[in-house]
């Protein structure tokens, strides 16, 4: 396959391959010379003629009124322009981020949105809300006057724990939200699960804390926003996952109509959903640029990210699963408590409350399902999505309920899994809570993960391992999600076509490292017959307003990238006149190959260079495409010395479906990507405050373990596809799928190693410590 192909495949027909035998479809991204040589155009990259500097004062306290604000030394300090509180962001009614949680829950409530001033207005409510803003001729002149404004504060009792703010007894953080309780939401059928359990030959029960993590992209926070006051528009720089997406929530905080913001950005150094949010310093330096009429420069540092970026899962999850005696699953329940922080970012408690309803069922028949759903406030930093946004927090939690069901039950865990598999002959299959998986392969994935991670062999190197005195385990997990849909009315794609030939697409969504640049190029290249070199991607372009969603979710592929097949069919289809008109034949008469036409008659030919030379040749894709449900199984093995408690890894096999692959080098670095952060959080990385204070004890990389390359090794990474039946290219979404899989399966090689020495279920994070006590205790009790 010639650089700049997609690999198309036949409709419905599984496909095998290891991605390390597939030659020409590894495909070297486009975008990378630039990003590692340096030329790169990130957030602070930009700067504006006469542009000020903004520095934010963060509460050091939880939970506490603010009694008064003294700027006034500040004001007066060496080149301070203006100081901002609360007061400031009062008047411009920048009071109350706007939610994308607008269905109804238990009994038709409506979700309770707090209120958040830019700048924290009478109370602070978690450490690193912001009291007050300064702005500076220099960021170092306007940190040094933050030091000059003293806030006196009134205590408050602090709770950073859901379980106490959901009790009825602890301190109200909002007035605006009774009991602390955002929004309930139940989904499936109680009484039918209930019948379900009463009949059960076993059942499983497991309570579970997905811990709280700091999504770290590598581009921390930052903003420059300039507003011009002839025609009151706001041109803001910000890392962002796509502009409409960030424009559409800024007007929402701050009432400025969409059609007068530009929000800018050219590279991202990540997002993980983090980015995908209009923070409030966000709508402050706004708030300032207009005052100022100067442009208002915002970088956040690392300890701020930590602090004030949103936080990921934060979930606690009671589990029970039933089973019959022969381990055929009869129902699934679940309480689900999502801990979300101080206040709402936008779509913070939609993706808990959705995500899992739609996958509830995961890769099982589970006749009888049922969930209850709470979002709870407390005295800590507001969580939003985090890759996945609750998909692995539920694959998570059914695969550590199959997992322990299987010991259990003394039933091998692959057998249970394979006696339990929606059948390939299922396909459509509607689920208990009503989504429809398109296609999908389930117990042929089990088996080739199973095989190549030679399962067979397991006991003789099990063996070996006791030989040394260490501890040999292994764990998977088969899971599915959803990826794709989104919540703009569709996705559009613009191309534009040079007169030398080359094409520019414009897309609304925006990469943050996926590699749009190439995957979009390669799509277009294939539609069109070009070389995928021919065409660039511009992603964040206000002149041509386009609709479309932004990159999350892992729709992109789904949405855009269908899109920009549809856009390269479209082109050939607009461009066919008017080549027929300069070859003086009638439409019918002219083939179309390779960015020429020819015709049939004549061996004279017109390029689309030829035509655009002449007349400007433009179209718009669009495309609204459903969700698709990409699924795989992951097996991990690993190795735990309990003198220390350290485990290591030894293999980790992924084999997944996400449809027709565009790109397998990209596939594959996504995998590793997120395989990774799984991999962060089930062995180290956890944000710990500290209970009595609500102060944040993890605000460092001193405390807070982040996964590092060398914890990562020996990944193979296979797939298994099916042709996804949302989009007419077969693909499914992928970036998010390692994040799924690898908790569970991580999770599981452990506690397979720990379970024969009589350790009960742990949670994450498996740390030395953590693992090493469970053995000590777990001795002890013999
Ligand atoms: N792809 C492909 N063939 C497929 C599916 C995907 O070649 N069948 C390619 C796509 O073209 C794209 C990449 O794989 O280059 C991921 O595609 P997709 O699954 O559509 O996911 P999105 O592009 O929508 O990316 C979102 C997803 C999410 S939700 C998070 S969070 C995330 C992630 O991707 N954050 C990332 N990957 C990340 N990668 C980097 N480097 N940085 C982040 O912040």
């Amino acid at each position: 396959m010639r650089r700049g192909d997609v690999c198309l495949r036949p409709r419905n027909v599984a496909m095998d391959h290891h991605f390390f035998d597939v030659g020409g479809a590894h495909v070297s991204r486009l975008e990378d010379f630039r990003l590692i040589t340096g030329a790169g155009c990130y957030a602070s990259d930009w700067n504006l003629p006469g542009q000020a500097h903004a520095c934010f004062l963060r509460a050091d306290r939880a939970h506490a009124k603010i009694l008064k604000i003294d700027t006034a030394a500040a004001r007066k300090a060496k080149g301070v322009l203006a100081v901002y509180t609360g007061e400031d962001a009062v008047q411009a009614g920048y009071v109350k981020p706007m939610t994308f949680l607008t269905f109804a829950g238990k009994d038709g409530m409506k979700a309770r949105i707090p209120s958040r001033p830019v700048l924290a207005h009478g109370k602070v409510r978690f450490v690193g809300d912001m009291v007050a803003m300064v702005v500076a001729e220099t960021a170092l002149q306007a940190q040094d006057a933050l030091e000059l404004i003293e806030v006196e504060y009134e205590d408050l009792p602090v709770s950073i724990s859901p379980w106490d703010t959901l009790s009825g007894s602890a301190p109200q953080l909002h007035d605006d939200v009774p009991d602390n309780l955002v929004f309930e939401q139940e989904a499936g059928d109680a009484a039918v699960v209930n019948e379900a359990f009463a009949k059960a030959a076993h059942v499983t029960k497991l309570k579970l804390d997905c811990t709280r993590v700091v999504p770290h992209p590598m581009e921390p926070r930052a903003c420059l926003v300039a507003h011009d006051s002839g025609s009151d528009v706001y041109t803001v720089h910000v890392p962002v996952q796509g502009i409409n997406m960030m424009k559409m929530q800024l007007s929402g905080y701050t009432g400025v109509p969409e059609d007068k913001l530009r929000v800018m950005a050219k590279d991202v150094g990540g997002g993980f959903g983090q980015r995908s949010i209009a923070y409030p310093e966000y709508a402050a330096a706004m708030l300032a640029a207009k005052a100022l009429n100067r442009p208002v420069k915002w970088i956040s540092t690392r300890s701020e990210s930590f602090m004030a970026d949103s936080h990921g899962r934060a979930a606690f999850i009671t589990g029970e699963l039933a089973l019959d005696k022969d381990g055929r699953f009869l129902g699934l329940r679940l309480d689900w408590i999502a801990d979300l922080g101080a206040y709402l970012h936008p779509a913070g408690p939609v993706s808990p409350m959705r995500n899992p309803v739609v996958c509830l069922t995961g890769v099982y028949k589970i006749p009888a399902l049922f969930g209850r759903w709470r979002v709870a406030l407390t005295n800590t930093a507001p969580v939003s999505a985090y890759r996945g946004a609750a998909r692995p927090e539920m694959a998570y939690t059914i695969e550590r309920l199959v997992d322990e069901a299987a010991a259990q039950m003394k039933i091998d865990p692959a057998e249970l899994r394979r006696r339990n598999f929606i059948p390939p002959e299922a396909f459509p299959y509607k689920t208990p809570t009503g989504s429809v998986y398109d296609i999908a392969d389930f117990p042929a994935i089990l088996e080739k993960a199973l095989k190549n991670a030679d399962v067979a062999g397991f006991d003789k190197r099990r063996a070996a391992s006791e030989k040394s005195g260490k501890l040999r385990g292994l764990g998977f997990a088969t899971v599915i999600e959803n990826s794709g849909a989104g919540m703009f009315p569709k996705d559009e794609i613009l191309l534009e076509v040079a007169g030398d030939g080359r094409i520019t697409a414009y897309s609304v969504s925006h990469s943050q490292g996926q590699g749009h640049e190439t995957t979009f190029a390669q799509i277009i290249a294939d539609a069109l017959g070009i070389p995928a070199e021919r065409i660039s991607l511009k992603q964040a372009i206000n002149e041509k307003p386009l609709t479309g969603n932004h990159t999350g979710g892992s729709r992109t592929i789904v949405g855009a990238g269908t899109v920009c097949h549809l856009a390269g069919k479209k082109l050939i289809e607009v461009a066919t006149p008017l080549a027929a008109e300069m070859l003086g034949v009638e439409p019918s008469q002219v083939a179309y190959a390779k960015g020429e036409f020819q015709s049939k008659e004549s061996t004279k030919k017109v390029s689309l260079g030829d035509i655009a030379a002449k007349k400007p040749l433009t179209v718009t894709g669009e495309g609204k495409f459903g969700s698709t449900f990409p699924n795989g199984c992951h097996v991990a093995e690993v190795e735990i010395d309990p003198q220390t408690g350290v485990t290591e890894v030894l293999s980790y096999v992924t084999v997944d479906d996400c449809g027709t692959v565009i790109n397998h080098t990209i596939v594959e670095g996504q995998m590793h990507g997120a395989v990774a952060q799984g991999w962060g959080q089930i062995f180290g990385e956890n944000v710990v405050y500290d209970n009595d204070t609500g102060q944040l004890m993890t605000g460092s990389f001193m405390d807070y373990a982040m996964p590092k390359a060398g914890w990562i090794r020996d990944m193979k990474i296979y797939d298994h596809a099916t042709f996804g039946t949302i989009s007419p290219l077969g693909v499914k979404g992928m970036g998010e799928s390692g994040c799924t899989a690898s908790l569970g399966a991580l999770t599981n090689a452990v506690m397979n190693a720990l379970r024969q020495q009589g350790v009960p279920p742990l949670d994450m994070p498996l740390t030395a410590h953590k693992v090493w006590q469970a053995l000590v205790t777990a001795k002890k009790g013999q």
